[in-house]
Protein backbone atom coordinates (compact mmCIF):
# COMPACT_ATOMS: atom_id res chain seq x y z
CA UNK A 1 0.00 0.00 0.00
CA UNK A 2 3.27 2.23 0.80
CA UNK A 3 4.07 2.26 -2.79
CA UNK A 4 0.79 2.91 -4.39
CA UNK A 5 0.98 6.31 -1.92
CA UNK A 6 4.25 7.12 -3.00
CA UNK A 7 2.44 6.93 -6.95
CA UNK A 8 0.25 9.17 -5.63
CA UNK A 9 2.29 11.55 -4.60
CA UNK A 10 3.95 12.12 -7.60
CA UNK A 11 1.33 12.17 -9.46
CA UNK A 12 -0.37 15.14 -7.16
CA UNK A 13 3.23 16.31 -7.28
CA UNK A 14 2.96 16.93 -11.22
CA UNK A 15 -0.59 17.95 -10.86
CA UNK A 16 -0.18 20.98 -8.51
CA UNK A 17 2.86 21.82 -10.93
CA UNK A 18 0.79 21.93 -14.22
CA UNK A 19 -1.93 24.25 -12.36
CA UNK A 20 0.18 26.83 -11.95
CA UNK A 21 -0.25 28.28 -15.74
CA UNK A 22 -3.53 25.84 -16.44
CA UNK A 23 -5.39 26.16 -19.66
CA UNK A 24 -8.86 26.93 -18.45
CA UNK A 25 -10.95 26.48 -20.93
CA UNK A 26 -13.47 23.76 -21.80
CA UNK A 27 -13.40 20.81 -24.06
CA UNK A 28 -16.45 19.49 -26.31
CA UNK A 29 -16.73 16.34 -24.46
CA UNK A 30 -18.86 15.45 -21.32
CA UNK A 31 -17.74 12.51 -18.30
CA UNK A 32 -20.79 10.06 -17.56
CA UNK A 33 -22.33 12.24 -14.84
CA UNK A 34 -22.75 14.95 -17.47
CA UNK A 35 -20.30 17.13 -16.57
CA UNK A 36 -18.69 19.19 -19.22
CA UNK A 37 -15.32 18.51 -19.04
CA UNK A 38 -12.49 21.40 -18.82
CA UNK A 39 -9.45 20.63 -20.67
CA UNK A 40 -7.36 20.39 -16.99
CA UNK A 41 -9.74 17.54 -15.56
CA UNK A 42 -8.37 15.51 -18.66
CA UNK A 43 -4.72 16.31 -18.39
CA UNK A 44 -5.40 15.34 -14.23
CA UNK A 45 -6.84 12.15 -15.30
CA UNK A 46 -4.45 11.47 -18.21
CA UNK A 47 -1.37 12.88 -15.25
CA UNK A 48 -2.89 10.26 -12.52
CA UNK A 49 -3.22 7.15 -15.59
CA UNK A 50 0.16 7.51 -16.60
CA UNK A 51 1.68 7.99 -12.92
CA UNK A 52 -0.32 5.03 -11.24
CA UNK A 53 -0.22 2.68 -14.38
CA UNK A 54 3.73 1.93 -13.48
CA UNK A 55 2.31 0.76 -9.77
CA UNK A 56 2.37 -3.14 -10.12
CA UNK A 57 -0.05 -3.34 -7.33
CA UNK A 58 -2.71 -1.76 -8.53
CA UNK A 59 -5.23 -4.53 -10.35
CA UNK A 60 -7.53 -1.13 -11.67
CA UNK A 61 -8.07 2.20 -11.56
CA UNK A 62 -12.12 3.97 -12.22
CA UNK A 63 -12.18 7.64 -12.77
CA UNK A 64 -14.55 10.10 -12.66
CA UNK A 65 -13.65 11.32 -16.04
CA UNK A 66 -13.84 8.20 -17.58
CA UNK A 67 -16.86 5.82 -18.88
CA UNK A 68 -15.27 2.78 -17.56
CA UNK A 69 -12.46 0.93 -15.31
CA UNK A 70 -9.22 0.34 -16.62
CA UNK A 71 -7.57 -3.28 -15.66
CA UNK A 72 -3.74 -2.90 -15.26
CA UNK A 73 -2.78 -5.73 -13.63
CA UNK A 74 -5.47 -9.05 -13.01
CA UNK A 75 -2.83 -10.21 -10.07
CA UNK A 76 -2.75 -7.08 -8.08
CA UNK A 77 -4.34 -6.54 -5.29
CA UNK A 78 -6.01 -2.98 -4.82
CA UNK A 79 -8.64 -0.88 -7.44
CA UNK A 80 -8.22 2.79 -6.75
CA UNK A 81 -10.63 4.92 -7.90
CA UNK A 82 -10.30 8.71 -8.05
CA UNK A 83 -11.43 12.12 -9.01
CA UNK A 84 -8.62 13.51 -10.75
CA UNK A 85 -9.68 17.69 -10.04
CA UNK A 86 -12.81 17.88 -7.36
CA UNK A 87 -13.85 21.57 -7.64
CA UNK A 88 -12.82 21.96 -11.24
CA UNK A 89 -15.21 24.49 -12.18
CA UNK A 90 -13.92 27.40 -9.34
CA UNK A 91 -10.70 26.82 -11.25
CA UNK A 92 -11.35 30.72 -13.22
CA UNK A 93 -11.46 32.31 -9.93
CA UNK A 94 -8.82 30.53 -8.81
CA UNK A 95 -10.11 28.67 -5.05
CA UNK A 96 -8.16 25.58 -4.05
CA UNK A 97 -9.55 22.75 -5.19
CA UNK A 98 -8.06 18.91 -5.25
CA UNK A 99 -8.08 14.94 -5.91
CA UNK A 100 -9.31 12.14 -4.18
CA UNK A 101 -8.03 8.77 -4.35
CA UNK A 102 -9.86 5.30 -2.65
CA UNK A 103 -8.02 2.77 -2.62
CA UNK A 104 -10.26 -0.51 -2.56
CA UNK A 105 -9.05 -4.13 -1.79
CA UNK A 106 -10.14 -6.71 -4.17
CA UNK A 107 -13.58 -4.99 -4.69
CA UNK A 108 -14.87 -1.93 -5.46
CA UNK A 109 -17.01 -1.20 -2.29
CA UNK A 110 -17.66 0.86 0.93
CA UNK A 111 -16.80 -2.47 3.47
CA UNK A 112 -13.16 -2.85 1.11
CA UNK A 113 -11.81 0.60 1.64
CA UNK A 114 -8.29 0.30 2.65
CA UNK A 115 -6.99 3.80 2.74
CA UNK A 116 -8.20 7.26 1.48
CA UNK A 117 -6.27 10.46 -0.11
CA UNK A 118 -7.09 14.25 -0.85
CA UNK A 119 -4.76 16.59 -2.11
CA UNK A 120 -5.08 20.98 -1.90
CA UNK A 121 -4.04 22.99 -4.39
CA UNK A 122 -4.24 25.81 -2.43
CA UNK A 123 -1.15 28.54 -1.62
CA UNK A 124 0.67 25.20 -0.12
CA UNK A 125 0.26 21.83 -1.70
CA UNK A 126 -1.12 19.11 1.40
CA UNK A 127 -2.13 16.16 1.18
CA UNK A 128 -4.32 13.71 3.80
CA UNK A 129 -3.22 10.29 3.64
CA UNK A 130 -5.77 8.07 5.89
CA UNK A 131 -5.24 4.56 6.67
CA UNK A 132 -5.71 4.02 10.15
CA UNK A 133 -5.56 7.73 11.38
CA UNK A 134 -5.34 10.77 9.50
CA UNK A 135 -2.40 12.60 8.90
CA UNK A 136 -2.20 15.66 7.40
CA UNK A 137 1.24 16.51 5.45
CA UNK A 138 2.58 19.49 3.79
CA UNK A 139 4.95 19.87 0.95
CA UNK A 140 8.95 21.28 1.88
CA UNK A 141 11.06 23.17 -0.25
CA UNK A 142 12.74 20.17 -1.09
CA UNK A 143 9.61 18.22 -3.01
CA UNK A 144 9.21 16.23 0.37
CA UNK A 145 5.66 15.90 2.26
CA UNK A 146 6.74 16.20 5.94
CA UNK A 147 4.04 15.33 8.47
CA UNK A 148 2.19 18.43 9.79
CA UNK A 149 -0.15 16.70 12.63
CA UNK A 150 -3.26 14.14 13.26
CA UNK A 151 -6.35 15.15 12.11
CA UNK A 152 -9.20 14.70 14.32
CA UNK A 153 -12.95 15.70 14.78
CA UNK A 154 -14.30 16.86 18.22
CA UNK A 155 -17.96 16.30 19.31
CA UNK A 156 -19.64 19.34 18.19
CA UNK A 157 -18.15 21.74 15.38
CA UNK A 158 -19.14 25.41 14.62
CA UNK A 159 -19.42 25.12 10.63
CA UNK A 160 -21.91 24.15 8.51
CA UNK A 161 -21.14 23.81 4.55
CA UNK A 162 -24.36 23.40 2.92
CA UNK A 163 -24.56 22.43 -0.66
CA UNK A 164 -27.15 21.88 -3.39
CA UNK A 165 -29.97 24.44 -5.01
CA UNK A 166 -31.82 25.54 -1.95
CA UNK A 167 -34.65 26.02 -3.83
CA UNK A 168 -34.59 22.36 -4.94
CA UNK A 169 -34.22 21.09 -1.01
CA UNK A 170 -37.29 19.77 0.56
CA UNK A 171 -38.46 21.07 3.79
CA UNK A 172 -37.33 18.54 6.16
CA UNK A 173 -33.84 19.56 4.80
CA UNK A 174 -34.50 23.07 4.94
CA UNK A 175 -35.72 23.30 8.88
CA UNK A 176 -32.53 21.00 9.69
CA UNK A 177 -30.50 23.45 7.91
CA UNK A 178 -31.85 26.48 9.38
CA UNK A 179 -32.00 24.84 12.94
CA UNK A 180 -28.22 24.81 12.58
CA UNK A 181 -27.75 28.54 11.60
CA UNK A 182 -30.30 29.23 14.66
CA UNK A 183 -27.94 27.70 17.29
CA UNK A 184 -25.20 29.85 15.93
CA UNK A 185 -23.29 27.64 13.44
CA UNK A 186 -21.56 29.68 10.68
CA UNK A 187 -22.02 29.17 6.71
CA UNK A 188 -18.76 27.82 5.34
CA UNK A 189 -18.91 27.01 1.38
CA UNK A 190 -16.60 27.26 -1.30
CA UNK A 191 -17.80 24.59 -3.61
CA UNK A 192 -15.05 22.21 -3.99
CA UNK A 193 -15.85 19.29 -1.56
CA UNK A 194 -12.22 18.61 -0.96
CA UNK A 195 -11.40 22.30 0.53
CA UNK A 196 -15.02 22.57 2.29
CA UNK A 197 -14.03 19.15 4.28
CA UNK A 198 -10.55 19.83 4.66
CA UNK A 199 -11.75 23.00 6.39
CA UNK A 200 -14.04 21.14 8.74
CA UNK A 201 -11.02 18.34 9.29
CA UNK A 202 -8.61 20.95 10.10
CA UNK A 203 -10.89 23.07 12.58
CA UNK A 204 -12.05 19.54 14.52
CA UNK A 205 -15.77 19.37 13.73
CA UNK A 206 -18.75 20.63 11.64
CA UNK A 207 -21.24 19.40 8.97
CA UNK A 208 -20.54 18.77 5.10
CA UNK A 209 -23.88 18.39 3.22
CA UNK A 210 -24.74 17.70 -0.32
CA UNK A 211 -28.56 16.17 -0.11
CA UNK A 212 -31.02 14.73 -2.49
CA UNK A 213 -32.97 17.41 -4.13
CA UNK A 214 -35.95 17.90 -5.97
CA UNK A 215 -33.78 17.53 -9.49
CA UNK A 216 -31.36 15.25 -8.34
CA UNK A 217 -33.08 12.36 -6.13
CA UNK A 218 -30.36 10.61 -5.44
CA UNK A 219 -28.13 13.73 -4.82
CA UNK A 220 -24.97 14.78 -7.13
CA UNK A 221 -21.56 13.75 -5.25
CA UNK A 222 -19.89 10.44 -6.67
CA UNK A 223 -20.22 7.40 -4.13
CA UNK A 224 -16.78 5.43 -5.35
CA UNK A 225 -14.92 9.05 -5.88
CA UNK A 226 -16.03 11.48 -3.51
CA UNK A 227 -18.51 9.62 -0.86
CA UNK A 228 -16.76 6.28 0.64
CA UNK A 229 -13.28 7.95 0.69
CA UNK A 230 -14.46 11.12 2.37
CA UNK A 231 -16.67 8.87 4.72
CA UNK A 232 -13.53 6.82 5.48
CA UNK A 233 -11.84 9.68 6.55
CA UNK A 234 -14.32 11.43 8.30
CA UNK A 235 -15.08 8.50 10.61
CA UNK A 236 -11.48 7.78 11.07
CA UNK A 237 -10.81 11.55 12.43
CA UNK A 238 -13.60 10.08 14.86
CA UNK A 239 -16.65 11.84 12.92
CA UNK A 240 -19.81 10.07 12.06
CA UNK A 241 -21.38 10.31 8.17
CA UNK A 242 -24.93 9.31 6.84
CA UNK A 243 -27.14 9.08 3.69
CA UNK A 244 -29.65 11.23 6.08
CA UNK A 245 -31.39 7.28 6.41
CA UNK A 246 -28.40 5.16 7.58
CA UNK A 247 -25.47 5.10 10.34
CA UNK A 248 -22.95 5.51 7.88
CA UNK A 249 -22.57 5.96 4.03
CA UNK A 250 -19.75 3.13 4.35
CA UNK A 251 -22.78 0.83 4.65
CA UNK A 252 -24.07 1.42 1.26
CA UNK A 253 -23.22 -1.03 -1.80
CA UNK A 254 -23.45 0.29 -5.80
CA UNK A 255 -22.71 -1.47 -9.25
CA UNK A 256 -22.50 1.53 -11.28
CA UNK A 257 -19.16 2.83 -10.67
CA UNK A 258 -20.83 6.54 -11.38
CA UNK A 259 -23.74 6.19 -8.86
CA UNK A 260 -24.25 9.30 -6.38
CA UNK A 261 -25.78 9.45 -3.19
CA UNK A 262 -26.84 11.71 -0.29
CA UNK A 263 -24.67 12.44 1.76
CA UNK A 264 -23.89 14.03 5.39
CA UNK A 265 -20.26 14.03 6.98
CA UNK A 266 -20.01 15.21 10.64
CA UNK A 267 -18.65 15.71 14.19
CA UNK A 268 -20.95 13.13 15.84
CA UNK A 269 -23.34 15.66 17.31
CA UNK A 270 -24.35 16.80 14.01
CA UNK A 271 -25.08 13.37 11.99
CA UNK A 272 -26.95 12.54 15.37
CA UNK A 273 -28.93 15.83 15.17
CA UNK A 274 -29.28 15.06 11.37
CA UNK A 275 -31.02 11.37 11.51
CA UNK A 276 -33.47 13.08 14.36
CA UNK A 277 -34.34 15.77 12.17
CA UNK A 278 -34.41 13.69 9.13
CA UNK A 279 -36.59 10.47 10.86
CA UNK A 280 -38.96 12.30 12.62
CA UNK A 281 -42.32 12.44 11.44
P1 LIG B 1 -16.68 18.13 -9.56
O1 LIG B 1 -16.04 16.87 -9.10
O2 LIG B 1 -17.15 18.06 -11.00
O3 LIG B 1 -15.87 19.35 -9.29
O4 LIG B 1 -18.11 18.30 -8.76
C1 LIG B 1 -18.17 18.05 -7.40
C2 LIG B 1 -18.32 19.36 -6.66
C3 LIG B 1 -17.92 19.17 -5.21
O5 LIG B 1 -16.58 19.48 -5.05
C4 LIG B 1 -18.79 20.19 -4.52
O6 LIG B 1 -19.07 19.85 -3.19
C5 LIG B 1 -20.03 20.19 -5.35
O7 LIG B 1 -19.66 19.73 -6.63
C6 LIG B 1 -20.58 21.56 -5.46
O8 LIG B 1 -21.81 21.54 -6.12
P2 LIG B 1 -22.85 22.75 -6.00
O9 LIG B 1 -22.23 23.87 -6.77
O10 LIG B 1 -24.10 22.22 -6.63
O11 LIG B 1 -23.02 23.10 -4.54
MG1 LIG C 1 -15.56 15.96 -7.52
Amino acid sequence: MDEIFDYIKKAVLSISNELKFPDTSYNQSQNKTGDTQLKFDVISDEIITNTLSKCPNIKALISEEKDESLILNEEATYIVAYDPLDGSSLMDVNFAIGSIFAIYEKKAQAKCLKAAIYSIYGPRLELVICKDCVNLYRLNKENEFIFVKKLIMQEKGKINATGGTQKNWDEKHAKFIKGLFDDGYRLRYSGAMVSDMHQILCKGGGLFSYPATKNSVNGKLRAFFEVFPFAYITEKAGGKTSNGLNESLLDLEFDNIHATTPCFFGSKYEINALLKAYNER
